[in-house]
């Protein structure tokens, strides 16, 4: 019945499924249900070579033995159970493959199931029923009406496969549709000369040769793969979130981001931010049964599900520990969440969860519905301050500050605009703290010092009285090595005194950085530059910066003059703070002065200069000259 050729077929096939899953279980990414199901496949068709193998050997020695007829049988008996696993094997393979079997809920992958399963039992329970197939005692193999469902089942789950593989064609990389087309033709040929001429036992070596492209194809994602912690890489994400917004399909996406700690780095070298990384994918890797990992950024990993539940677990997870060797590691880290098709309506989008700077800490761990929008916009705006920079939109714009005695003009403060060409006017209030979260503010205030130099080096504001120009600094910009040193270079190449800058330092930022900004502050002073506190009596008050700190000038921010106008209260805070300013021997600016009834309110505290709409609204260099050139015009004509 069989000779020794068949027992060649089978042995090939063998061998190359033996390659085949040594190659598999030697590649290091394994842990996604694609990979177990191709090995799985790959053992099936493997244990069918073997069983096919052990028959064709026993059926060769000529007379068989009563022991080698039972193991004949044996074979024949587990071959069938084996062969009719590979169809829904290869099956779902496929589903898994172009991502469709993420989308089948339980009820629908039961159902698919089904004809698999009662197929299966019935072959499995064949020897008490024999409906698959009879043997009779001299050997002779009869086919029951059994074995026709099992070819109909397993023609349903190839055409099933063949089906999605048409449906998904043109979302599959050209590597991929080459390997898959490969395999299922080497099948089909494989079955269709097994059929024509009986004697030739091709089938399963085609397939496992089908299986061996696939390995070297499909399953081999190495450009797909993220070297260091084996998920998914960024280039992986787009191209999958490119096929999930082209057909709609409903997603959840979890970043997580990951904020290695300087001095952590330092004390445990660079190579720690990396277990680390990997101890967070491995919980990642876990728990991935039906949802996608990538790593989106250096610290940021991006999770794809089908499961709302997964924000919960890993919150839950994220509040605990990581071992690293013998420590225990709590890295710093926030979530952004968002459902794919509803909140997010590009892959350009959801990218941005994982670059776009984030909202203040303090705002909470988890940035999702409501304020996904206002992660979206500082994105939009961090996209229009590289416009501005290579558009040059950025403008200078001066407010006034006047003299308390004889309201004459005193100076003026230079604030930042950006007229953008996509979303028009951009205020500092939204722009300035995303510019310092990714280091733009150091080049816009590089901008700005240079526009005031070049206003200064004009002559004009000293022909109009102006003894200063007041620039706006943030802690950030402070920091930069050499800061006061590239300020003076600066100036010197404008051939500016010092003294015609005067830097203003928001209050609020000035208790954090305090050590800092006592040094920033001190080489500021000893260059010869002025200084002011910005925004006092707003956020926190620190009276060790106030008392301590070498400024010439306090501003009372808008708040407290607004609220000396409305209340009691708010006058007697107002009071007692220029009262106790003017014993520390420091000037007193107040700023959003509107009303003449405000000028003469400040007038009778004592208040040095005065600052807002009142005398002009911040304006371009161009207006604020003409305004004040028209200004001293019609003074000199009374
Ligand atoms: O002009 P406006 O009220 O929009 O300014 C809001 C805030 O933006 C100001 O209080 C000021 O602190 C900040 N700001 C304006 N211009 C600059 C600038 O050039 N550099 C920095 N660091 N901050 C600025
Ligand atoms: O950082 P600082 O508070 O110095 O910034 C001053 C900001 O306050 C400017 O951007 C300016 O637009 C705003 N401002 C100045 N004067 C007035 C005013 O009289 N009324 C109002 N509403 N805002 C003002
Ligand atoms: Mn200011």
């Amino acid at each position: 019945m069989h000779d020794v050729n068949d027992a060649g077929f089978f042995v090939s096939a063998f061998a190359t499924c033996l390659l085949v899953i040594l190659f598999t279980l030697l590649r290091r990414q394994r842990h996604k249900p694609q990979n177990r199901m191709f090995l799985l496949l790959t053992v099936d068709i493997l244990l069918s070579a073997f069983f096919m193998m052990v028959r064709a050997f026993e059926g060769y020695h000529g007379n068989p033995s009563a022991d080698s007829f039972v193991l004949i049988e044996k074979s024949r008996y587990l071959y069938f159970v084996t062969h009719t696993a590979l169809a829904p094997l290869f099956c779902a393979y496929i589903l898994m493959v172009i991502g469709a079997a993420d989308r089948l809920n339980w009820p629908k992958r039961l159902a698919l199931a089904a004809p698999f399963i009662v197929t299966e039992l019935m072959v499995l329970t064949n020897p008490l029923h024999h409906f698959v197939y009879y043997v009779k005692p001299d050997g002779d193999h009869v086919r029951g009406m059994g074995e026709m469902f099992v070819y109909v089942a397993a023609a349903f789950y190839m055409a099933a496969g063949f089906l999605q593989l048409l449906i998904h064609w043109y979302a599959m990389t050209v590597k991929r549709r080459i390997a898959i087309s490969y395999f299922v033709t080497l099948t089909v040929l494989g079955i269709l000369i097994q059929l024509l001429f009986p004697n030739i036992r091709i089938e399963l070596l085609a397939e496992a040769v089908g299986l061996a492209g696939l390995l070297l194809s499909v399953e081999n994602e190495d450009d797909r793969i993220d070297a260091t912690t084996e998920v998914y890489n960024r280039n992986a994400l787009i191209l999958d979130l490119d096929e999930i917004f082209r057909k709609g399909m409903k997603r959840y996406a979890l970043c997580i981001r990951l904020r290695l700690r300087e001095p952590y780095l330092l004390l445990e070298g660079v190579s720690a931010s990396n277990a680390l990384l990997e101890a967070v994918s491995d919980f990642l890797k876990e728990n991935e049964v039906w949802y996608r990992i990538y790593r989106v950024t250096p610290n940021g990993f991006m999770i794809l599900s089908m499961d709302e539940g997964l924000l919960e677990v890993v919150e839950k997870r994220m509040k605990e520990p990581f071992a690293l060797g013998a420590t225990e590691v709590r890295p710093e880290y926030r979530l952004v969440y968002a459902a794919v098709q509803e909140e997010m309506s590009s892959t350009g989008e959801v990218l941005l969860m994982g670059d776009a700077a984030l909202p203040p800490v303090e705002e909470g761990l988890l940035v999702s519905g409501e304020r996904l929008k206002i992660l979206l916009r500082r994105a939009e705006a961090e996209e229009a301050l590289h416009r501005g920079l290579q558009e040059h939109s950025f403008e200078v714009f001066y407010q006034p500050v006047h003299e308390g005695r004889g309201e004459k003009l005193y100076a003026a403060e230079a604030l930042i605009r950006l007229h953008d060409s996509v979303l028009g006017e951009l205020y500092p209030d939204e722009f300035i703290p995303v510019a310092e979260q990714n280091g733009i503010i150091n080049e816009i205030g590089a901008f700005v010092v240079q526009e005031v130099c070049r206003f200064l080096q004009s002559g004009v504001p000293e022909k109009l009285g102006m003894h200063h120009i007041n620039v706006n600094l943030s802690v950030v910009q402070c920091m930069q090595e050499d800061f006061v040193l590239k300020l003076k270079e600066i100036i010197g190449h404008y051939r500016i005194r010092p003294s015609m800058l005067n830097f203003e330092i928001t209050e609020s930022v000035a208790a954090r950085d305090y050590a800092i900004l006592e040094r920033v502050i001190r080489e500021f002073k000893e260059n010869g530059f002025k200084f002011s506190m910005d925004d006092y009596g707003t956020g926190y008050s620190n009276m060790h910066s106030v008392f301590c700190l070498d400024f010439d000038v306090i501003k009372i921010d808008k708040s407290i003059l607004w609220e000396a106008e409305r209340s009691e209260r708010g006058r007697i805070i107002l009071e007692n703070s220029v009262r106790m300013i003017r014993v520390l021997k420091k000037q007193i600016l107040v700023e959003g002065v509107e009303t003449r009834a405000q000028v003469e309110l400040l007038k009778k505290l004592g208040v040095d200069y005065f600052q807002g709409y009142y005398y002009s609204r911040p304006v371009s260099r161009p207006d604020f000259v003409k305004l004040y050139q028209e200004r001293s015009e019609t003074e000199n004509d009374g």
